[in-house]
């Protein structure tokens, strides 16, 4: 190392970053483009954030195969796992940028260039989210670059080597920068946190009241389920109901800013307002929903008590053109489903479109202000959550959101059964051992649960009353049971007289099939 006079004027040499201080030069860069991008969509759409949208834009170009893992694996949690997936690889991937900028700061420039790109190009593919909002990834990309190019002249500038008076003067002033650069990305960040809530759908929900139903569905009598003997209860309460949909933040729609259209294959089209749709006779139904992506003995099945009207009403006052097919549904944020017209016209089968669930407006995260709700058919066809435009259209027209990955276009939910009670490698006392669990073929209605010991002969379950042929049927039996290993296997029978087949199918394309079974010890 030459020394060099300190009193010359020459400028500051440039010096090498130490790794960590390079490495910090492109997180901290990161996490200021993050914050700038999360402030500027405070004033757009929570969804035109840069980190959101890329996440969403993951979800949807995730390979099937992959996504229903996902579900299965991590259930309501596969979100969290994404964000945090990402949150890993962007992070080790700045600090490698950073890394490979100790001598130049082209490098790190570009991947932070490029992750903004990645920002951008996630948020104007997104159909909810108009031109504007480009200026969130926008920002995040200038302030991505600003912010590296200024924490990599703090670092690099010294008057020269670590024991000479420049170095100090040097750390210090990289400490200052990120220090600042810390601060500012906090209350960027928070600041777009408030914003963005400042805009949630709470207080319209709460400017609701009480949905009261012209027709009121049928009490549910105490013995429709055997939640004491092991059975979940027979209405799900809303914070228990199941969740399943491709947004990553709950879409925020209020009442005032709502409207359903209808288009497409039809003689008039129309546009309703929510107070059109509230101040009509509502009517209330207790239905049971299935998703596809269930596998046997799994979770994604619900009950709750929806209020609504019916939505064949809403597709006769526009008038039905023939040779319509498919009803395709738009979410307000991009996601479709493709509906039967025949199901949707089908009076016997009450599809509805739903305000109220369990005596509240629709919970935010289950669709409100509106969603779709058909008895029958899986979530994914007939279920549209914060629905805003129904275009009457054939198949050959138009493919909604999981056709386009290759689930099925029919999509009845398939006669299933599942052992709640006893749960997998439960240990219980030997001799008489309670079994219980739920059954279901909506639209059919369950006829019969059999149960059966290792493999032995079948015994009838008992079964709870019937509320409806949509819903959910629970039962419970008694086996006796000696010390060892035992598993005890569930299969229904319907009312259209099918037994629920044992052929193991998977989720993909149209639902899982094959009996449940439960392994345990008796001791
Ligand atoms: N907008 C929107 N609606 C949606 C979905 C979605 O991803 N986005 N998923 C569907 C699926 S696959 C199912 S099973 C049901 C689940 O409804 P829930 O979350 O209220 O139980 O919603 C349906 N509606
Ligand atoms: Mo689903």
């Amino acid at each position: 190392m030459t020394a060099r006079d300190p009193t010359t004027t020459e400028p500051p040499a440039r010096t090498r970053p130490g790794v960590l201080v390079a490495a910090l030069c492109g997180v901290l860069a990161l996490l200021a483009a993050l914050a700038v991008g999360h402030l500027v969509a405070g004033f757009i759409s929570v969804n035109a954030s840069p980190y959101l949208a890329v996440g969403n834009g993951a979800i949807d170009l995730t390979p099937v195969e992959l996504k229903d893992f996902a579900v299965r694996t991590f259930g309501t949690h596969d979100k969290l796992v994404l964000l945090s997936g990402m949150a890993v690889v962007s992070v080790g991937t700045a600090a490698l940028a950073g890394l490979a900028s100790r001598r130049s700061p082209w490098p790190g420039t570009a991947v932070v260039a490029l992750f903004g790109v990645v920002g951008i190009v996630a948020v104007a593919v997104r159909p909810d989210l108009g031109p504007v909002a480009i200026l969130a990834p926008l920002a995040s990309l200038v302030a991505g670059v600003g912010v590296f190019r200024l924490l990599h002249r703090a670092a690099r500038t010294r008057s020269g080597g670590r024991d000479e008076p420049g170095a100090g003067k040097s750390r210090r002033s990289f400490l200052v920068t990120g220090a600042g650069v810390l601060a500012g990305s906090a209350v960027a960040g928070v600041g777009g946190q408030l914003l963005g809530s400042a805009r949630d759908a709470t207080a319209s929900r709460a400017a609701v009241g009480r949905l009261v139903p012209v027709r009121t569905a049928p009490a549910i009598p105490a013995d429709a389920d055997f939640a004491k003997l092991g059975t979940p209860p027979f209405l799900t309460p809303n914070r228990e109901f199941y969740r399943v949909d491709t947004a990553l933040t709950v879409p925020q729609v209020r009442t005032e800013d709502w409207s359903l259209r209808i288009h497409g294959m039809v003689e008039a089209e129309k546009t309703y307002r929510y107070s059109d749709i509230r101040n009509r006779p509502l009517v209330e139904r207790t239905i049971t929903m299935t998703c596809v992506s269930n596998e046997v003995g799994g979770p994604y099945v619900s009950t709750a008590n929806f209020v609504g009207v019916d939505l064949a009403d809403l597709l006769e006052e526009a008038g039905v053109k023939r040779g319509a097919e498919q009803l395709l549904s738009s979410s307000v944020d991009g996601w479709t489903s493709g509906t039967p017209v025949a199901a949707v016209l089908d009076r016997g089968r009450g599809t509805m479109l739903a305000l109220g669930m369990n005596g509240e407006p629709l919970p935010l995260e289950h669709g409100f202000p509106a969603r779709l709700v058909t008895p029958g058919l899986y979530g994914y066809v007939s279920a549209t959550k914060w629905v805003v435009d129904l275009e009457v259209t054939t198949w050959a027209a138009r493919q909604a959101y999981w056709l386009e990955r290759g689930w099925g276009e029919q999509a009845p939910i398939k006669t299933e059964s599942r052992i709640d009670t006893p749960t997998g490698f439960q240990k219980l006392p030997a001799g008489t051992v309670r079994v219980a669990g739920v059954a279901w073929a909506q639209h059919t209605g369950i006829d019969k649960v059999e149960v059966r010991l290792d493999n032995g002969p079948w015994q009838q379950a008992t079964l709870s009353a019937q509320v409806d042929v949509d819903t959910w049927r629970m039962w419970w039996s008694e086996l006796e049971v000696r010390p060892g290993l035992h598993q005890v296997t569930c299969r229904a029978v319907d009312r259209s007289g099918y037994t629920q087949t044992q052929d193991r199918a998977g989720t993909v394309p149209d639902g899982a099939t094959g009996w449940h079974t439960i392994t345990f010890t008796a001791k």
